[in-house]
């Protein structure tokens, strides 16, 4: 008998990825596919399409659909044993949504291993585009939402956010006015993460607590929907939305289609999906006080587990922990990460990141007192709708440009004294940092991290932590249904890899951020009143 082996998926905006580990925590596999690159009939810039508003940001739905099967077969040839997997996970990015219609159901219980995902569900969906996270088009909704529930702060308090444009609630309540007759043929509603767990069971899944609480939609204590909440959003909603499952649940045993067309054993099991913040968690095992995690990838995101969760109407969210049934996350969301560092990289360095980290090399740390904020999309934190550009110099005067190193160096700095400041506001303290994602393996913006928080940041040997984190959770939700119990997840970390140290703070450099700090929070107050 061949050792068991345990899968993670991350469908997330720009890619989807497998990572399966065996039962001592060992990755055995990994591969990941591109949507722009690999399914380019789809059209999409990054894996989205940009409305003309500049505020819409869909994806199609379909092209999430046609991604696994073509990363499934992509396995398969390269001699994936799927026959070893016991138990599957997957990770979305958090807050899209999928709109299955009347009569999904039995199409996904009659998937035929002969054809494929994609062509038999071409008319699974009443709306075929999905809006995603990157969406800011829902203003009015989330005002909407605040006047009926007593104002952001009840907001927050209820279900752990004030109202955000990007949360799937006011997502779908535009949805429900702007397509009433898609969302009225809608049976089911899905999140990017429970929609992968469809695809797996060939039945609707439950969302799981720790990305439900990512819609304005559910209580953050009781985990369950709030009804004020899911009534003033849209009609009919609570029936659309089946029930919120503990993120290490068994949603369901692995379908047919799977077994005959990829040689899955028709035991395996699949555990409730979660977002992908939420499966990164479980992919670094966060959890002493003080250990916060920065991910940098196509948003960027800083993140702590925590045990009571104290909701912020400025800033930030409280999550469901996915690892911890009693626990909490805080979470504060970036927009412009690594596509906004990558327009400064084409624009300051010709394209090269070997340009970027010269110039990081060559300028002075806290960039001789600039200072600059970079929107190339809309900004979550603080809430800039309007993209634009706003650069300081040392005396807090406005500046039109800076020298192309000085760019490079003011993007980075500005992105991290930002991290500081808004999670430092929501009680997100760092002793010790673990950064991934793509990013994290850019030397030169880690030390940037380490001196503005003055703590020592650690990487993991790969920075996929998302998809890494599902296959732990896959691996803990299949012992908790072996054991009939919830097994502790620090006991399935165990065996995993230890953190590697990758920058130590400079606390003279430290100095020099503790002072621009205070300058970085009243600027951006300048910024976001020049912008309304
Ligand atoms: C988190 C968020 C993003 C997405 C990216 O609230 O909106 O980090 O999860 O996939």
């Amino acid at each position: 008998m061949s050792s068991p082996l345990f899968l993670g998926l991350d469908s997330s905006t720009q890619s989807l990825k497998a990572t399966a580990v065996d039962a001592e925590l060992n990755v055995v596999f990994e591969l990941a596919l591109n949507f722009e690159k690999d399914l380019p009939q789809f059209n999409t810039t990054a894996g989205v399409h940009h409305g003309e508003d500049g505020l819409t940001v869909t994806s199609p739905t379909l092209l999430w659909v046609a991604a696994m099967d073509l990363l499934l077969g992509r396995m398969k040839e390269a001699g994936f044993e799927f026959g070893r997997v016991k138990a599957i996970s997957g990770s979305g990015q958090q807050h899209g949504s999928v709109y299955w219609k009347k009569g999904a159901s039995g199409i996904l219980r009659n998937l035929a291993p002969a054809e494929s995902l994609e062509s038999q569900l071409a008319d699974a969906f009443a709306i075929a585009d999905s809006p995603i996270w990157m969406d800011s088009s829902t203003s009015a909704q989330c005002k909407a939402l605040e006047e009926k529930l007593g104002g952001p702060q009840a907001v927050a308090d209820l279900t752990g956010s004030r109202a955000y444009e990007r949360f799937t609630g006011n997502q779908i309540a535009k949805v429900a006015v702007e397509k009433k007759e898609g969302y009225e043929n809608t049976e089911r509603i899905s999140l990017v993460s429970s929609f992968v767990a469809c695809l797996f069971t060939g039945a609707y899944a439950g969302i799981d607590y720790s990305d439900g609480a990512g819609m304005n939609l559910m209580d953050i204590r009781s985990k369950t929907w709030a009804p004020v909440a899911v009534e003033a959003t849209a009609p009919g909603l609570a029936d659309k939305l089946g029930e919120v499952v503990p993120s290490h649940a068994d949603v369901g045993g692995i379908h047919n289609y799977h077994v005959e067309r990829y040689g899955f054993d028709p035991s395996c099991r699949v555990i409730a999906c979660s977002g992908d913040n939420p499966c990164s968690l479980a992919g670094l095992g966060l959890r002493r006080a003080g250990e916060i995690a920065i991910s940098l990838g196509t948003s960027d995101t800083v993140f702590a587990a925590l045990s009571e969760p104290k909701p912020s109407a400025s800033e930030g969210h409280i999550f469901a922990n996915p690892i911890d049934p009693d626990g909490y996350m805080a979470l504060v969301c970036y927009k412009n990460g690594s596509m906004t560092r990558e327009d400064i990289r084409n624009r300051a360095a010709d394209g090269s990141w070997e340009k970027f980290d010269a110039a990081m090399a060559s300028t002075p740390k806290g960039n001789e007192g600039r200072i600059g904020f970079y929107r190339k999309e809309p900004e979550i934190t603080p809430p800039i709708l309007s993209t634009g550009e706003n650069r300081f110099d040392a005396h807090d005067a406005a500046v039109d440009s800076f020298p192309p190193e000085a760019e490079i160096r003011a993007v980075v700095e500005g992105q991290f004294l930002s991290m500081r400041l808004h999670g430092g506001n929501i009680g997100i303290e760092a002793q010790q940092i673990l950064a991934t994602g793509g990013a994290s393996a850019n030397k030169a913006i880690l030390q940037v991290i380490a001196d503005v928080f003055g703590v020592e940041v650690y990487t993991a040997a790969r920075p996929n932590s998302a998809s890494l984190g599902a296959a732990y959770r896959a691996l803990h939700g299949w012992r908790c249904v072996d054991e009939g119990k919830f097994v502790s997840f620090a006991e399935i970390m165990e065996s995993a890899p230890s953190f590697i140290l990758a920058a130590s703070p400079d606390m003279e450099a430290h100095e020099v951020y503790n002072s621009m700090l205070k300058r970085y929070a009243a600027l951006e107050v300048k910024v976001m009143a020049a912008a309304k």
